[in-house]
């Protein structure tokens, strides 16, 4: 039952509720509920809905406020938040009668909840898990607030027109965010350029500000983060830009037209677009102005709010910590040196110390092409005192690595946060950072015993693994209400808010009857998939055929390039050899490509042909279907991880940090194909390997190849006759017929040493045999009903330590040490 603080929440009845409803019809479309369309009527509910919410969200803060409590800033360039609604209905302990009301309306909640859009301010894994992190905080009841960018335009939409990825912008706030309150009070200034001024105070100590910048206002705009069943409600405080006092004419007066209208565009363009790229570096001038932007914002915001209740500011880090999700927020650094120095008058000694117990950093990658590193003429213009500060940081940082290992250049060149005419944002997050920490047990080794072997050397004591999860909120309860239903009937709804319970369900595994029933709710998940794909696609798939899934992002390491390749081998096989027993399988990919990223684009135009080919050969009965779906997002993500049987987490060892589709999988009762890499591992670990399908390399052996130079992927074309069939088909036209040559880059970037640095980087000719065998267990495993249903649920019992819960627990206790609250009457 809910205890609520405010009468009106307490006693929310579906009476009440329907009259919010209607009122809100009427105040805000002038018309009664059945005028509204359906856009409206979402309107009309997720404004009753947010009424429901403030209550306990202002509840939320006051006991925050009462307590005193220490408080975590999650600062993030992404929160990939998807659809709102459903989510915070399902965690309002009102919800029964919420839905009452709906349904007495005569509304249907999935119409409704499918009104809107997605707000879809990340890329991919990284956006996702700030976003699951919010969920965990406010369930678990930690005082936090996610600190991010409200871009205008989110994540593009994707169009395949002819086969090829089209981008779109993504107007998600077209008709307006009902769930956000724009926060005017908390507005602030931020500087970008100019130069910095010493002056000497009446004591003779010398100060630094800066001068001749340009400035915009930041207004922040507020969205709840509602904690399941517990009165909770968090804040996640993204940030729009305004100009600071819009165009004038005075200016123009001045002369100083240009310096006016340039100050204005700063404004409109900052918060214009989030970039596209996943696990890739940006290089962009606008990009670290966006950083700068958030960050300062953020920054000024949580130290003027620890300051109106305490008067001591060298203890900051007792009631803040701010954590940095990557390198993208490493600003942070520099902007609170400068706050603590420039506003607070620390000397550099204590401001040193402060900010060094305030900062935390999270690695999420080890991909050389991913690492921020700004030139130091961009930086020193665009932020000349942040610059300045850096370089004092750096100036001592390598004064401590030449007194640690004295004579040892080579030390001081690779760890130097300036270098090489470079400003390097990972150093600078170690040094200045009270604890590192990767996202997998296997990353955060690579991270010690090669990435970043010179700083776990130096500082051991700093480095730390926090095994990433998902909220089982939405990637179950929401997305699979027929297996969340299931679970429940058979051990009690305590995994909702603990899922290491679900490890209750391993007695159900070896019962027929149980099997049973699970199978069935897959094959109803996996009609559910058909019917979307039927209308998105207007494909026809069968739902008893395997459901062999890959979506995440498009990146060469990540390889679908392997999974379609071994498509056009079943494809050859299957006319090779027709009278061979072959059990159907429906091959489902979704992936969107970065805008400037050839080789990803060109992939899913060869997903698409490949697809076009075999979908229409009468001849192979229907035993292959290939689907893209077009634009992959939280929303459709969470229908088809509910379908999958088969969960494709094949990247070449040592390249995906963790991956968290894969756990979405994992927990919806689909069994892993894939290799050792991050959180495979432990994944592997915790439901044995006897329910899964593991292959190729090791992390290991790729790192000895690619410190050897490579290896040959000529000899396996010469060799393997399979492999060369495949290949051929990139060139010969038998996947494009109208154009030969298409797919040529392709080809060359598996053999060819002259288009490319290294042939075959990822080792995907490599790893080919050894996919086509674990594909072909796959395919047996999946002919024994039982031995399949039993290694599905499971998967399912041991999805426990994938929960983001757990991580979250595990931030707390290691590195941020907050306090839970309790917030009721
Ligand atoms: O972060 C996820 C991990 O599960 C994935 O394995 C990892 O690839 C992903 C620059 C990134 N790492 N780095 C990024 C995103 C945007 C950008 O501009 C890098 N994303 C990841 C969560 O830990």
């Amino acid at each position: 039952m809910r205890t609520g603080l405010i009468n009106d929440v307490v006693e929310l009845t579906s009476e009440q509720f329907k009259f919010k409803v209607s009122e809100n019809a009427k105040n805000i479309f002038r018309k009664t509920i059945d005028e509204l369309d359906d856009r409206q009527k979402f309107q009309a509910v997720a404004y009753a809905v947010k009424d429901v919410i403030i209550d306990e969200w202002i509840a939320t803060h006051r006991v925050y406020d009462k307590k005193d409590v220490k408080t975590v800033y999650y600062l993030s360039m992404e929160f990939l938040m998807g659809r709102a609604l459903g989510n915070i209905i399902i965690n309002l302990s009102c919800r029964d009668e919420i839905k009452k009301a709906i349904k007495e309306l005569g509304l249907d909640i999935n119409v409704i909840e499918d009104q809107e859009p997605d707000a879809a301010l990340g890329n991919g894994g990284l956006g996702r898990l700030a976003a699951c992190f919010l969920d965990s905080l406010a369930t678990l009841g930690y005082p936090a607030y996610g600190c991010g960018i409200r871009y205008k335009y989110g994540f593009f939409q994707q169009k395949i027109e002819d086969g090829y990825q089209k981008e779109v912008p993504e107007d998600w706030l077209r008709y307006g965010n009902p769930l956000e309150v724009r926060r005017d009070e908390y507005a602030c200034e931020v500087k970008f350029g100019g130069y910095t001024r010493t002056f000497t105070d009446e004591n003779g100590r010398s100060h630094f500000t800066q001068d001749g910048y340009q400035s915009i206002r930041a207004i922040p705009y507020d969205l709840p983060i509602v904690g399941y069943s517990n009165n909770v409600v968090n804040t996640l405080r993204i940030w729009d830009a305004e100009p600071l006092v819009s165009f004038n004419l005075d200016e123009f007066d001045k002369g100083d037209y240009h310096a006016a209208v340039e100050q204005e565009n700063l404004a409109k363009t900052i918060t214009e677009v989030l970039y596209p790229n996943d696990n890739h570096m940006s290089g962009k001038e606008l990009r670290l102005k966006q950083q700068y932007f958030f960050i300062s914002a953020s920054v000024q915001t949580a130290v003027k709010k620890y300051m109106d209740k305490h008067k001591d500011i060298k203890k900051l880090h007792e009631k803040v910590v701010f954590q940095m999700n990557d390198t993208h927020p490493t600003l942070t650094v520099a902007e609170l040196m400068r706050i603590l120095m420039d506003v607070y008058m620390l000397e550099w000694d204590e401001a040193w110390e402060v900010t060094t117990k305030c900062v935390a950093y999270t690695n999420h990658t080890i991909m050389s092409e991913a690492l921020e590193k700004w030139p130091i003429e961009l930086f020193s213009r665009l932020l000349p005192r942040c610059y300045q500060i850096i370089e004092e940081i750096n100036r001592r940082f390598c004064i401590s690595i030449e007194e640690k290992y004295p004579g040892d250049r080579g030390k001081v060149e690779r760890m130097a946060i300036i270098y090489d005419g470079q400003v390097k944002m990972a150093h600078l997050a170690i040094a200045a950072g009270f604890s590192v920490n990767g996202v997998a047990r296997l990353h955060t080794e690579i991270l010690k015993n090669q990435e970043l072997k010179d700083f776990y050397e130096m500082m051991p004591e700093k480095f730390n693994n926090k095994t990433n999860g998902i909220t089982q909120r939405r990637f179950l309860l929401h997305a699979n209400p027929l297996l969340a239903e299931w679970v429940t009937g058979k051990i009690g709804d305590e995994w909702i808010t603990n899922l290491s319970h679900i490890k209750e369900l391993e007695v159900y595994a070896d019962d027929r009857k149980c099997q049973k029933e699970f199978m069935n709710i897959k094959y109803k998940n996996k009609k559910r998939l058909a019917e979307y794909i039927k209308k998105h696609n207007g494909i026809d798939v069968d739902p008893r055929s395997i459901f062999d899934v890959q979506v995440k992002r498009l990146h060469e390491y990540k390889r679908q390039l392997l999974n379609i390749l071994h498509v056009m081998y079943l494809y050859n096989e299957i006319k090779e050899h027709p009278e061979k027993e072959f059990y159907p399988r429906t091959f489902v990919f979704g992936a969107k490509a970065a805008a400037g990223y050839k080789i990803a684009k060109l992939t899913i135009k060869l997903i698409n042909s490949v697809a076009d080919v075999i979908n229409n050969d009468a001849s192979i009965e229907g035993k292959l279907k290939v689907v893209f779906i077009e634009d992959y997002k939280v929303s459709n993500a969470e229908i088809i991880f509910a379908a999958a049987d088969v969960s494709e987490q094949i990247s070449t060892a040592s390249k995906e940090a963790s991956g968290t589709g894969n756990m979405k999988f994992m927990l919806n009762g689909a069994l892993t194909l894939g290799t050792m890499d991050g959180a495979n591992v432990e994944i592997v670990e915790e439901v044995g390997e006897e329910n899964a399908f593991i292959f190729g390399l090791s992390s290991d052996e790729v790192i000895n190849y690619e410190q050897n130079g490579g290896y040959d992927p000529m000899k396996i074309f010469n060799e393997d006759m399979d492999v060369r069939k495949v290949l051929m088909q990139l060139i010969n036209g038998f996947y494009a017929p109208d154009d030969p040559e298409r797919f040529r880059d392709i080809y060359n970037s598996l053999l060819n040493t002259k288009s490319t640095d290294v042939a075959d980087r990822y080792f995907i000719l490599k790893d080919f045999r050894a996919y086509i065998e674990a594909q072909k267990a796959v395919e047996e495993a999946y002919k024994d009903e039982k031995r399949w249903a039993k290694s599905a649920i499971l998967n399912v019992a041991n999805a426990g330590k994938f929960s983001s819960d757990r991580t979250i627990e595990e931030y707390v206790k290691d590195i941020w040490k907050l306090k839970k609250v309790k917030v009721e009457v």
